[in-house]
């Protein structure tokens, strides 16, 4: 079980708090209050909001209250509903499986390249297949970097080179081979119809096909990205929200050299 506030130091606060049964708090414990918002396709007004309670009830939530309404143009209609559920879920069993390494700071990440692996560090990123969305992969390479974290073309010892978006699972393999990349970093933003798994696991099966899957690290991102599943699609690992340059370049380096490819 994870430490901290919600172990712990709640528990010694609210004697009601059971971690086998956590369940949303908003104002008591367990009062199990959630907010929600959703957009109907109505027309504002006060049919809109007793169909939005009824939605609400539907989902399991009760006494649901409209918290806001407003009309998004003459045919939508944006909700904020309050209300209770029931539900709970045991804390105490929940494990999730994540990157192991505690994140360096990019002059640590420089460092341990220079100590350990003796040479500029060549990483290739890319949003592959036809997702257009670039901001991830920017935020991830960027020089500027995202949220007060510096991005990957920043650091002394990485040379990063960013391919932009709708890059072909084949230009990016080839791309690979061209710049003798090391780490290949793969971000997937829309996900509809499971479009990110399909094209996830055929640049995996094509790397394997060209016998340059063991030859790197291969990484991928994405607001729909778990390090889990990263893993089963055959990654080396997963970053989603929340993750930066830093915590990149530390995982990419350091499996570098455990698996001695220096
Ligand atoms: C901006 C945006 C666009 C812009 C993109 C512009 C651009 N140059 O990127 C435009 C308008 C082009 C666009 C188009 C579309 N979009 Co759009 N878009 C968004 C929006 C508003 C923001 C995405 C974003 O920039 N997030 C900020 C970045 C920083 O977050 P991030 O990507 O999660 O990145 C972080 C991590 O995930 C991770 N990461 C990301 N990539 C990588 C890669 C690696 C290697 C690593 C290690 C880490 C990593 O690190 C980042 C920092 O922590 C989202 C909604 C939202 N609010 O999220 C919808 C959204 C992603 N879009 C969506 C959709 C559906 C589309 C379209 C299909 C719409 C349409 N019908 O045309 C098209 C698809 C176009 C295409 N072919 O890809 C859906 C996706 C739903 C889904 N489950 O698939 C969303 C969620 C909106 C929604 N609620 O419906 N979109």
């Amino acid at each position: 079980m994870s430490g901290g506030l919600y172990s712990t130091e709640a528990k010694d606060y609210d004697k009601t708090l059971d971690l086998t049964k956590i369940k949303p708090y908003g104002d008591t414990m367990n009062d199990g209050k959630v907010q929600l918002s959703f957009t109907l396709p109505v027309e504002d007004g006060e049919r809109a909001v007793e169909a939005a309670k009824q939605i609400a009830k539907a989902m399991g939530i009760s006494d649901p209250s409209v918290a806001h309404h407003e009309a998004l143009d003459k045919q939508f209609t944006f909700f904020v509903v309050y209300g209770g559920i029931s539900h709970t879920v045991n804390y105490e069993e929940i494990e999730v499986q994540t990157v192991a390494v505690d994140t360096m700071s990019m002059e640590e990440v420089d460092q341990y390249i220079k100590d350990n692996i003796k040479r500029k560090v060549v990483m290739i990123g890319a949003s592959t297949g036809t997702d257009a969305h670039t901001v991830g992969i920017d935020a991830i390479m960027n020089m500027k970097g995202f949220a007060g974290h510096y991005g990957l073309e920043r650091y002394e010892m990485i040379e990063a080179y960013n391919l932009g978006s709708q890059v072909t699972n084949e230009e990016f393999i080839q791309k690979a081979i061209e710049l003798e990349a090391d780490v290949l970093l793969v971000s997937q933003t829309v996900t509809q119809k499971d479009v990110h798994i399909q094209n996830l696991t055929e640049l995996v099966e094509l790397m394997e096909a060209e016998g340059l899957r063991d030859k790197v690290v291969l990484l991928c991102g994405g607001p729909r990205i778990s390090y889990e599943l990263a893993k089963e699609l055959g990654y080396d690992a997963g970053f989603g929200p929340g993750k930066y340059a830093d915590d990149v370049a530390t995982f990419a380096v350091t499996e570098m050299v455990e698996r001695n490819l220096i």
